[in-house]
C-alpha cells in the first residue's frame, strides 16, 4: 500500500480535461499517499500562489485549487506536482472556458418524442397540399443530403447508410429527387425533401441558380438530370406547365456548412459571381413568392471543438454565435431562422443530443411552411 511508501503517488487524480463556463468557479481535488508531501500548482508553467481568486488547500491527504468566477484568461495547461525529497509526480489538465455562461436559446435536450409525435400527427388544413415540400440548397459539400438521411435514420430509429451523402469537390447529387420521410410506426410523413445538386462559386459549374426558381414554382419533375451550363427549359419533358400549390417549394432551406462559412464570403474572382450571390438571387426569387427561408448550419462539430466534444454547448459556444450571425449576414436570414446541427455521417448509433438539435430544425421548418399553405404566413403574389 502507497501508505507504507515515503514515495509521493495520487491516489486520485485531476481530470485530463475540465470545461468551465465564464463565471464558475474551476475546482480541482485530489487525494495522495502521503500527508506531509510539498504541493505546487502550476498554470502554463507558472506557480500558482493562494490569494484572491486562487484559493490552494490541503488537508491531510487531500489536495484542491478552487479558482473562482472564472474567466477567459483561466483557460490553460494545469499542473499539480507532489514532491517528498528527491521524489516528485505530477498530474496535468487542460482547462477550457466557455465564452457564454448561460444558453442563448434553449432546447429540451434529449426529450425528442414529444417532438416527434407532434410531427407524426401533423395534418394539414390546405386540401391542395398532401405535404410540406422543402427544398435544401447551398454549396457543394454542405450537407443537404446528409440532413435527409439524418432525419430519416430519426424516424426510423437507426442509422441509415448515407447512400445520399458524397465526398466529391463537385456534386455528388446530380439528379432531381424528392425524397419522403417514413416514420419506422407510422408510415409516411407529410413532408418530403427535395435534394438538388450544390452550387459552385464560378459561372457555369454546379447547379444553376435558375434550375432552383424553377423547382420554387413546381416546374421541375422528379428524375431530372442537372445541367449546370443550360437551365432547364420548357420543351424538357422534366417541365411541369401546370404546377399546383403542393408541387412547390413550402420552404426553402439553406444550408451552409459551419465549418468553412468564413472562407466563402467571396469567390476570389472578382469578376465572378460567387455562391452567396447565386443564393442571394434565389432567395430574392422565394421572397417574392412569399415562400418561407431559412439556414441549416450543418457541421458544427467541425467548426467548435468544444461542440465535437459535447453538443450541448451549442448554445453557449462563442465560435458557433459567430458562424451563425456570418450566415445571417451572408444570406440576410435572420438569426431566429438559423439552425446548427451535427448530422450523422460516421455514427453507428443514434445520438439523443444530435436528434435534438435536428427535430428542433425541423419542427421550425415546418411550422413556417405549415403556416405558408395554411394561409397564415402567406404573402400574395
Ligand atoms: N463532420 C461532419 N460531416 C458532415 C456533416 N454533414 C455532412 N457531413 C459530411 O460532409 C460531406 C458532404 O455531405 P453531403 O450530404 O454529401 O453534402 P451535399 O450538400 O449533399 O453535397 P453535394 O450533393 O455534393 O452538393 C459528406 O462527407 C458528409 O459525411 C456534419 O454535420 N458533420
Ligand atoms: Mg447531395
Amino acid at each position: 500500500m502507497g501508505s507504507y511508501s515515503s514515495k509521493p503517488e495520487f491516489t486520485s487524480r485531476i481530470p485530463d480535461k475540465r470545461r468551465v463556463k465564464r463565471g464558475e468557479d474551476i475546482v480541482f481535488h485530489c487525494e495522495v499517499n502521503l500527508e506531509d508531501v510539498k504541493v505546487i500548482w502550476e498554470k502554463d508553467g507558472q506557480r500558482l500562489d493562494d490569494g484572491g481568486r486562487i484559493s490552494i488547500r490541503q488537508r491531510g491527504t487531500d489536495l484542491s485549487l478552487r479558482i473562482s468566477r472564472a474567466n477567459e484568461k483561466d483557460e490553460g495547461h494545469y499542473t499539480v506536482r507532489i514532491s517528498c525529497g528527491p521524489d516528485s509526480v505530477s498530474h496535468s489538465a487542460e482547462v477550457t472556458v466557455l465564452e457564454y455562461d448561460r444558453d442563448w436559446r434553449q432546447i429540451k435536450w434529449g426529450e425528442n418524442v414529444s417532438i416527434k409525435h407532434s410531427l407524426q400527427d401533423l395534418t394539414l388544413r390546405n386540401p391542395q397540399v398532401k405535404h410540406l415540400n422543402f427544398l435544401l440548397h447551398g454549396p457543394v459539400g454542405a450537407g443537404k443530403s446528409s440532413i435527409i438521411n439524418s432525419i430519416q435514420s430519426i424516424f426510423q430509429e437507426r442509422v441509415q447508410v448515407g447512400a445520399l451523402a458524397g465526398t466529391s469537390f463537385t456534386s455528388f447529387t446530380k439528379t432531381y429527387s424528392i425524397h419522403q420521410i417514413i416514420d419506422r410506426q407510422t408510415g409516411a410523413l407529410p413532408f418530403v425533401f427535395s435534394d438538388i445538386m450544390g452550387l459552385e462559386d464560378r459561372d457555369m459549374e454546379g447547379l444553376h441558380p435558375d434550375d432552383i426558381i424553377s423547382i420554387l414554382k413546381g416546374n421541375v419533375r422528379e428524375g431530372y438530370e442537372f445541367n449546370s451550363t443550360c437551365p432547364l427549359s420548357i420543351n424538357d419533358p422534366s417541365y411541369n406547365f401546370n404546377p399546383t400549390l403542393g408541387d412547390e417549394i413550402h420552404c426553402l432551406v439553406s444550408v451552409l456548412p459551419a465549418e468553412t462559412i468564413s472562407l466563402r464570403g467571396n469567390s476570389g474572382f472578382p469578376q465572378e459571381t460567387n455562391v452567396f450571390d447565386k443564393m442571394r438571387a434565389v432567395r430574392e426569387h422565394a421572397s417574392d413568392l412569399g415562400i418561407p427561408q431559412v439556414v441549416v448550419m450543418t457541421r458544427v462539430d467541425l467548426a467548435c471543438p468544444l461542440v465535437k466534444d459535447d453538443l450541448r454547448c451549442i448554445y453557449s459556444s462563442k465560435c458557433i454565435k459567430r458562424k451563425m450571425k456570418e450566415c445571417s449576414t451572408l444570406t440576410g436570414v435572420p438569426m431566429n431562422c438559423i439552425f446548427p446541427v451535427r448530422n450523422y455521417h460516421e455514427e453507428n448509433n443514434l445520438n439523443g443530443d444530435m436528434d435534438s438539435l435536428i427535430l428542433d430544425a425541423l419542427k421550425n421548418v415546418v411550422h413556417f411552411a405549415k403556416s405558408y399553405v395554411d394561409g397564415l404566413g402567406r404573402i400574395e403574389h
